[in-house]
């Protein structure tokens, strides 16, 4: 019995100190293997995750179209790399959870109700090397997207910030150039225009394509094609619509600063003669400077080569019909590299004398320059002195409504629009000296602003007129033009100098004298 009992002590002493060896290497080693497994595990995870998310879906664009109002991809970092930051932490840390879980139903399954009753201390490491595991695999995945969490939030702060100055820069840019945008047709100034997504076959407008929510440099419109939105990138070649009317505006418009010239006088005064000669003197200006004019829309080549032959054969211009003007447009460069979209606007005299259809003609209010045509023939007072030899052959060119009224309540109607007068200029085009030119009324009047104007108020008492234009503009000029072309096509001369004067006041010049 007693050499039983020993046997049994003995054996007792040999589990005890199995048990204590197996403690120790468990505390030793599995406690250790456990921490860093749960280490490994969760960066593996993180990364898993992160891959997932950032790299294995589809190149970028990786999300659906913007729902807003315009076709086109949101930028990374304006939308979805939040998103894809919230998918990472959510990926992580259900991963994570879930590892955590199968593993403690495993150890529990596989290693715990198998063992037997007694081994609590072994149980106990296992649990515990378990939970150290978990926590340490949990405190390194939470640094990890904390870290990821801080960069992408950086990041996103950092382009943010870079594409609010892109687009402040680009802003101040076209400030500092003078340059806008205004619709020939319904004539509003035009904030940013809309443009056709350059794609084969897509037909998507985009509405704002500046630096922002769409992209930095580039935008992606729904059907891939990429868009510059910046103008120094050449967002300007793509096609351009008004968004108020939604009809095309000048070809490349916002490229370059505008000139808005309207042309305003009594029916049959002369306005669409002078417009067509300008256009030709500007034309010649430009090409003798190195530069040259570009009809900037189909709708202005198609007009002015309706009206330009009439010009070349010494025909009479039709009279303009009485809808609202549509400008003409005109791209025009110098040889020193200034550029200027000119937009001529020349509408019928009797639409001009309806005062109720003021607030249509809102280019009077973005214009600078002005151009008045008074035609002497229409002044009683000139009329008086033509000979009676004259008269027949004259008659037929002349307009039948003296200019006194429509000018000064044109003048008032633009001070009225809100012009800074220091700032507006006009030009009193006294027209068809080709054909008055000879008369003796005029054999003492120079070609001279000051000698015109004294003319105007001395001899054909137009001296509350002239009053009127001194008081509303900063700048009064008066011009004797003949809007002929001669057998060459060349403009001449008078209407040169009124070109020089108009366009170099609006930033063209010329250069020395051309001829
Ligand atoms: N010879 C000559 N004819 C001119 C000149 N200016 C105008 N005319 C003629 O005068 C007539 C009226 O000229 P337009 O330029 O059509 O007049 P308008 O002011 O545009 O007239 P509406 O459009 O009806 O308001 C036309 O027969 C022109 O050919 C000029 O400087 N010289
Ligand atoms: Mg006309
Ligand atoms: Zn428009
Ligand atoms: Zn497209």
């Amino acid at each position: 019995v007693a050499s039983g009992d020993g046997r049994s002590n003995q054996n007792g002493c040999a589990v005890a100190f199995g048990v204590l060896i197996a403690l120790f290497c468990m505390v030793e080693y599995v406690i250790p293997i456990a921490l860093v497994g749960g280490v490994v595990i969760a960066v593996i995870l993180y990364l898993r995750s992160t891959f997932r998310t950032l790299v294995r879906e589809p190149e970028p664009p990786s999300q659906a179209p913007d729902s807003g109002p315009q076709p086109a991809y949101v930028q990374y970092f304006m939308g979805p790399a939040l998103d894809d930051l919230r998918a990472v932490v959510s990926n992580t840390r259900d991963d994570c959870a879930a590892f955590g879980k199968a593993c403690g139903k495993r150890i529990r399954r596989g290693f715990l109700q198998s063992w037997p009753e007694g081994d609590m201390a072994l149980r106990g490491v296992l649990v515990l090397a378990l939970w150290a595991g978990v926590a340490a695999g949990a405190a390194v995945a939470t640094l990890a997207l904390v870290v990821h969490t801080l960069t992408v939030l950086a990041s996103v702060a950092v382009a943010r910030a870079l594409i609010w100055t892109l687009r402040v820069v680009d802003t101040g840019l076209l400030r500092v150039e003078g340059i806008t945008i205004t619709c020939g047709t319904c004539h509003h100034r035009v904030p940013y225009a809309v443009y056709a997504c350059p794609g084969p076959g897509c037909r998507r407008r985009h509405g704002d394509v500046r630096p922002g929510r769409y992209g930095a440099f580039r935008r992606v419109c729904t059907c891939g094609t990429r868009m510059p939105t910046l103008v120094l990138l050449g967002s300007f070649r793509m096609r351009g619509f008004c968004p108020y009317c939604d009809h095309p505006l000048a070809d490349r418009t916002g490229s370059a600063a505008e000139i808005i010239l309207p042309f305003l006088g009594p029916t049959a005064s002369g306005k669409t003669r002078l417009m067509l000669t300008l256009v030709t003197a500007l034309d010649e200006l430009s090409t003798a400077s190195g530069g040259g004019v570009e009809f900037a829309s189909a709708e202005t080549v198609q007009r002015l080569n309706e009206l330009l032959p009439a010009l070349a054969r010494g025909l009479s211009t039709p009279p303009t019909n009485k809808e609202l003007p549509r400008a003409y447009s005109l791209n025009a460069t110098t040889g020193r590299g200034a550029q200027r979209f000119v937009h001529l606007f020349d509408m019928a005299g009797e639409r001009l004398n309806r005062q109720d259809d003021a607030h249509e003609l809102r280019f009077l209010g973005l214009a600078r320059t002005f151009v008045f045509v008074l035609d002497p023939l229409s002044l009683d007072g000139f009329w008086q002195e033509v000979p009676v030899a004259d008269r027949r052959r004259l008659s037929t060119f002349r307009s039948r409504q003296p200019p006194q009224n429509l000018l000064t309540e044109t003048s008032e109607r633009i001070e009225a629009l809100g012009r800074r007068r220091r700032r507006s200029r006009v030009a009193v085009a006294v027209s068809k000296n080709d054909l008055v030119a000879h008369l003796p009324t005029l054999a003492d009047v120079s070609t001279g602003s000051a000698s015109i104007e004294a003319w105007l108020v001395d001899c054909l008492h137009l001296g509350n007129l002239v009053r009127v234009l001194r008081h509303e503009f900063g700048d009064v000029r008066f011009f004797f033009t003949a809007a002929v072309v001669d057998a060459g096509g060349r403009v001449d001369p008078s209407v040169l100098a009124l070109a020089r004067w108009l366009f170099q006041g609006e930033g063209l010049s010329f250069g020395g004298e051309a001829s």
